[in-house]
C-alpha cells in the first residue's frame, strides 16, 4: 500500500481536507493505496508557498535553475526501474513501455529544458538615430500545471520543466487516476535540494482540487493537458480573469495509407499508432484510411499483426497490450464498441474484453479492436474513444480522403504513408492538424512546436514555445 502525500513548501504532508480517494491498479482492480483529495485550503497553502519562493527562484539565474533541474534528471534516471514499475502498476501500461518510453522521456524533458534555458536570448532593436529598445522575458509568477493519466510522469515533467526553467514557481496537479510517480518525483526534488515552495504537488479530483487551483486568484497561468470537455470548462473559468492558458486536448487522428506507400512499413507503423499504450495517446491514429487499390491487402496484413499482439499482465515482457486505465474508462471504451455496432460497424478483430486469470481476473483488459464499414461522419468516427479501438475505411481519391481527414472537430495529428514526396507535401499542407507525420508516427524532436488546431487545443508546447508561454515580454526603450 502506498499512501500518497501532498508536496507543499518542500515537505510531504497530509491534506488539511483529511479527505482521501482510493488508488486502484487497473491490471488487478485492487486498491494499492490512498490519494489525498485536496481542498481549496490545501491549494491555498501550495500557492502561498510558491509565491514566497518565487522572487528568489526567478532571480537566482538560469545557470542555478539549470543545475538543479539536471540534478533532478540524474536522480530520476538512477531510479528509472522503480519509477517504471510504479508507472506500470498505477496506469496498467506495460512495464516495457514505461521503461523505454515514459520514464526516459521524463528524464529527457528535464534535461531538455534545463539546457534550453541556457540558450534563450532576448531581442534588441536600435531605433535609428536616437533610441535603443530591448525586450526581456520575465517569468510569470506562480503557474498551475495540470496533467492527465495516459502518460503520467512524461506529461507532468513536460509541463513543469519549462515552467521551472523559465523561473516560474509551480503548483502542479497530476491526474488522480495515476498519482504515484508524481509523488515519488517529489521525494527526488527534496533529495536534489530544490528550494522549498518552488514546486508544489497537490493531489485530488479534477472538479475538486483542480478547479480550486485554476480558480485561485494568484495563479497567473494554467497549462493543461486532458480531455476537450475539461479544457472547455477551464477556459471558461480563466478567460474572464485574463490568465494565460495553454490547452492540449483530444484527438481523432487520421492515418492515411496511399497506394504508393511502403506497405510493410505502413502496416507496422499503423499497428503502433493504433494500439500503443492501449490506444490511450492523444496522437494515436484511430481512423485508418486506405486507398481502395490496396485496401484488402493492407487490411489482411494489419489484422494479422494486430491479432498477434498479446494482451495481459503488464509486467510480462512478452505482453504488448496492458490494461486500460480505470474501470470507468473501460466501460466508456466498451460502450463505444457497442455504439459502433449499432451504427452498422463490422468488427474485424476484438470487440470485447479480455478475461485473464488469477490476480488479473478483475483487471480492465480490452482486445485490440478493428472496425470497418462505418461512414466517416458517424459518432464512432467523430468522437475520441481513447482506447485500443480503430476504424478502417477505403478511399478513392486525395480529395475524398482529405474530406474524411478534416471532418472532425479535432485537429491534433495526422499520419501519411506514401513514397511520393510531392504528394506527401501536398497532403500535409491541406490537413488541418498541428502535427503531420510522413512515413512515421510519434517521432518527436522536443524543439518542435507541439499542439493542436480546432478543438484539440490552444497554443503550442515544445522548444522555446513553452519558455515563451511561461514568461511575459517587457519592452524597455532608452533614449540615447
Ligand atoms: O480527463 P480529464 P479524463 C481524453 C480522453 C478521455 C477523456 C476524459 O478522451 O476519455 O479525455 O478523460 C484534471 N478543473 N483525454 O476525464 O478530466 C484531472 O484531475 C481543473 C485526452 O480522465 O480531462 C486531470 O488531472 N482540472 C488526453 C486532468 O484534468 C480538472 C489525456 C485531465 O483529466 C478539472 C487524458 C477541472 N474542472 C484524457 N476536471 C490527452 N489530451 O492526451 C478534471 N481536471
Amino acid at each position: 500500500m502506498q499512501d500518497i502525500l501532498n508536496y507543499i513548501n518542500g515537505q510531504l504532508i497530509q491534506p488539511k481536507s483529511n479527505l482521501y480517494i482510493d488508488n486502484i491498479a487497473p491490471a488487478t482492480g485492487k486498491k494499492i493505496g490512498s490519494i489525498p483529495n485536496s481542498s481549496a485550503i490545501d491549494v491555498n497553502l501550495a500557492v502561498e508557498a510558491a509565491q514566497a519562493a518565487f522572487p528568489t527562484w526567478a532571480s537566482c539565474g538560469a545557470d542555478q535553475r539549470s543545475k538543479i533541474l539536471l540534478k533532478i534528471a540524474d536522480l530520476l534516471e538512477k531510479a528509472l526501474p522503480e519509477f517504471a514499475q510504479a508507472e506500470s502498476l498505477d496506469n496498467g501500461k506495460t512495464l516495457k513501455l514505461a521503461s523505454t518510453v515514459d520514464i526516459p522521456r521524463a528524464v529527457h524533458n528535464l534535461r531538455f529544458y534545463a539546457t534550453a534555458i541556457l540558450h534563450a536570448h532576448d531581442e534588441a532593436y536600435y531605433t535609428e538615430p536616437h533610441a535603443l529598445n530591448y525586450t526581456r522575458r520575465e517569468p510569470l509568477g506562480v503557474v498551475a500545471c495540470i496533467s492527465p493519466w495516459n502518460l503520467p510522469l512524461y506529461l507532468f515533467t513536460w509541463k513543469i520543466a519549462p515552467a521551472l526553467a523559465a523561473g516560474c514557481t509551480v503548483v502542479a496537479k497530476p491526474s488522480e487516476v495515476t498519482p504515484l510517480t508524481a509523488f515519488m518525483f517529489a521525494k527526488i526534488c527534496i533529495e536534489a535540494g530544490l528550494p522549498a515552495g518552488v514546486l508544489n504537488i497537490i493531489h485530488g479530483e479534477g472538479a475538486h482540487t483542480g478547479q480550486a487551483l485554476v480558480e485561485h486568484p494568484d495563479i497567473e497561468a494554467v497549462s493543461f493537458t486532458g480531455g476537450t470537455h475539461t479544457g472547455q470548462r477551464i477556459a471558461a473559468l480563466v478567460a474572464p480573469k485574463f490568465k494565460k492558458l495553454s490547452l492540449e486536448l483530444g484527438g481523432k487522428n487520421p492515418n492515411i495509407v496511399f497506394e504508393d506507400c511502403d506497405l510493410e512499413k505502413a502496416v507496422k507503423g499503423s499497428v503502433l499508432a493504433s494500439f500503443s499504450n492501449q490506444g490511450q495517446i492523444c496522437l494515436c491514429g484511430s481512423r485508418i484510411m486506405v486507398h481502395q487499390s490496396i485496401y484488402e491487402v493492407f487490411k489482411e496484413k494489419f489484422l494479422a499483426k494486430a491479432a498477434a499482439l498479446q494482451v495481459g499482465n503488464p509486467q510480462d515482457p512478452h505482453v504488448q497490450v496492458g490494461a486500460v486505465v480505470s474501470e470507468g474508462h473501460y466501460h466508456k471504451i466498451l460502450s463505444y464498441i457497442d455504439l459502433a455496432q449499432k451504427e452498422g460497424g463490422k468488427i474485424l478483430l476484438g470487440g470485447m474484453p479480455v478475461q485473464l486469470e488469477g490476480d488479473y481476473s478483475k483487471g480492465f483488459f480490452i482486445a485490440p479492436t478493428v472496425i470497418e464499414n462505418l461512414p466517416y461522419d458517424c459518432r464512432t468516427n467523430q468522437e475520441e474513444i481513447f482506447g485500443p479501438v480503430v476504424t478502417i475505411m477505403p478511399f478513392e481519391s486525395e480529395s475524398e480522403v482529405l474530406k474524411y481527414a478534416n471532418s472532425t472537430k479535432y485537429g491534433l495529428a495526422a499520419t501519411i504513408w506514401t513514397e511520393n514526396l510531392t504528394r506527401a507535401h501536398r497532403v500535409a499542407h491541406q490537413i488541418k492538424s498541428g502535427i503531420v507525420w510522413v512515413n512515421c508516427w510519434l517521432l518527436r524532436d522536443l524543439r518542435t512546436p507541439f499542439g493542436g488546431m480546432k478543438e484539440s487545443g490552444v497554443g503550442r508546447e515544445g522548444g522555446f514555445e513553452a519558455i515563451r508561454f511561461f514568461t511575459e515580454e517587457k519592452n524597455i526603450c532608452i533614449k540615447l
